[in-house]
């Protein structure tokens, strides 16, 4: 990667200005109930949660804080008691708010007053292994003080898109079952990380030429409260190596320390590497010569499926709290090509909707029909976006107006196009080409989690 250091705010495309705005054209549905004020209560997924709005960004912003989260998620998908997606078709910005940012746990959010080991005056993390010189523990201040660097980036989980393996792949029954969260597409966000990269870390430990796999381990976050995580995931030591200054540990996150929600007080950060990588609540580095197996390369985070042939593990390897005959797929690691409109999904097929849902089952959303531009993000972090196309109802693909620059190719571009459609449902697809020349396939080989749905998302919107 070239372009690693991106001054803060100032970097910032600003284009909202001169354009009209999107906002402006689109209509809440009536039974939407968008100025509904939900009191602060602290119960596990309400049934009568109000429904999120489309578009609606002059609505009174809806609350709502829950027990196994610290930030309001008023503004994201309940998917489950640990999850939170976020409102894709609310997105609007380049850099994601914090409001708007998805989480995505396996336990409930540690929390300060309760677990002294994510308080950053009592943080402790400890470098470690066969394949460093100089082991080393360091507190949140020793960090401050290393250098660090900034870097615009997409966060995504590797199970963004899940629904789309049943939308529009069918897969709902074995063998091609698809399990998993139902993100629809809001399992993604960017921030401006900072960080003190791997470079740093490196130094101070001293690589030893052993050196296989690095695990970031987080001992933190577990079913009670300071209780042991079986939470992390290891890299192979070659990618940090590639590129040992755009990983790191994340202690900031738009500007400000880290919300407890989103790894505070430290997190890995690996862009352009599904989220699993990016360990919250990070306690432990261990560098060693063999590889490592945890939940989040295994049971969790692997492509399983007749298309992945499952690797082998090497006489030394290191399993915690996983056994060999879970490694039955290949762990997941770069995203895949990606691209959506801000409009939600039509989801007619997938088991669990979110109950603030927008849409309700096979609802299609509705726009007034006339001229309108109609947007939305694209990111190729492997080699960055060249374009993006979109047809409408199976016709030619036109290129899109990209709306961003790419400082680097983690980061997501806005794209626009301009359509004037008559009343009726149109069926829009977008399509993402990257700096390799590669475009998002028609479809994605099956995998049993549901893992990089890469594929070109059809978008169904009925025009009044
Ligand atoms: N300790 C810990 N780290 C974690 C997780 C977790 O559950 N526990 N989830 C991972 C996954 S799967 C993703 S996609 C990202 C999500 O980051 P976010 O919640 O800040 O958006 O965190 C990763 N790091
Ligand atoms: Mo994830």
């Amino acid at each position: 990667m070239s372009e690693t250091t991106v001054s803060p705010v100032a970097a910032l495309p600003r284009v909202e200005a001169a354009r009209p705005n999107r906002r402006s054209i689109f209509v809440g549905l009536a039974a939407l109930g968008a100025s509904a004020r939900v009191p602060a209560i602290a119960a596990e997924a309400p049934a009568d949660l109000p429904r999120l709005t489309i578009g609606n960004t002059a609505a009174p912003p809806i609350s709502r804080m829950h027990p196994n989260f610290v930030k309001d998620v008023g503004l994201l998908t309940d998917l489950n008691p640990t999850n939170q997606g976020g409102a894709w078709w609310n997105f609007d910005t380049y850099i994601t708010p914090a409001e708007q940012f998805y989480i995505r746990n396996e336990y409930p959010t540690p929390r300060a007053e309760v677990d002294s080991r994510v308080d950053p005056r009592r943080w402790r993390l400890k470098i470690h292994g066969d394949a460093v010189e100089r082991p080393i523990e360091i507190g949140y201040d020793d960090l401050l003080k290393m250098p660090s660097r900034s870097l615009i980036s997409v966060m995504q989980c590797a199970g963004n898109g899940r629904s789309l393996f049943w939308e529009q792949q069918d897969m709902l029954a074995s063998p091609q079952k698809v399990t998993g969260n139902g993100w629809g597409l809001g399992g993604v966000g960017q921030a401006e990380w900072q960080y003190v990269p791997m470079s740093h870390i490196l130094g101070l430990v001293g690589l030893k030429d052993n050196a296989k796999a690095c695990l970031f381990w987080s001992g933190v976050d577990g079913k009670a409260p300071n209780t042991e995580s079986d939470t992390g995931r290891p890299l192979p030591i070659e990618e940090i190596i590639s590129r040992p200054d755009d990983i790191g540990l994340a202690f900031k996150m738009n500007g400000k320390a880290l919300l407890p929600d989103h790894g505070a007080p430290v997190r890995a950060f690996v862009p352009g590497w599904a989220g699993g990588a990016s360990t919250k609540w990070l306690t432990e580095i261990k560098i060693a010569s063999h590889d490592f197996w945890v939940r989040l390369n295994t049971i969790g985070h692997a492509n399983i499926g007749p298309a992945y042939p499952a690797p082998v593990p090497g006489p030394n390897d290191e399993f915690r709290f996983v056994k060999p005959s879970d490694i039955r797929g290949v762990p997941v690691t770069w995203h895949v090509m990606r691209s959506m409109l801000t409009v939600p999904l039509a989801l007619a097929k997938q088991p669990l909707l979110p109950p603030n849902y927008p849409l309700g089952r096979g609802e299609a959303p509705t726009l007034p029909h006339g001229p309108q531009l109609l947007r939305g993000y694209a990111w190729a972090p492997q080699a960055g976006v060249r374009k993006v196309d979109v047809r409408v109802n199976g016709g030619l693909w036109q290129e899109a107006r990209l709306i961003d620059p790419q400082p680097n190719p983690y980061t997501w571009r806005r794209f626009e196009i301009a359509l004037d459609p008559q009343p009726g449902d149109l069926l829009i697809e977008t399509r993402t080409m990257d700096n390799r020349g590669q475009v998002q396939p028609a479809t994605v080989p099956f995998n049993e989690g549901g893992y990089d749905f890469g594929a070109v998302p059809r978008f169904k919107i009925r025009f009044t």
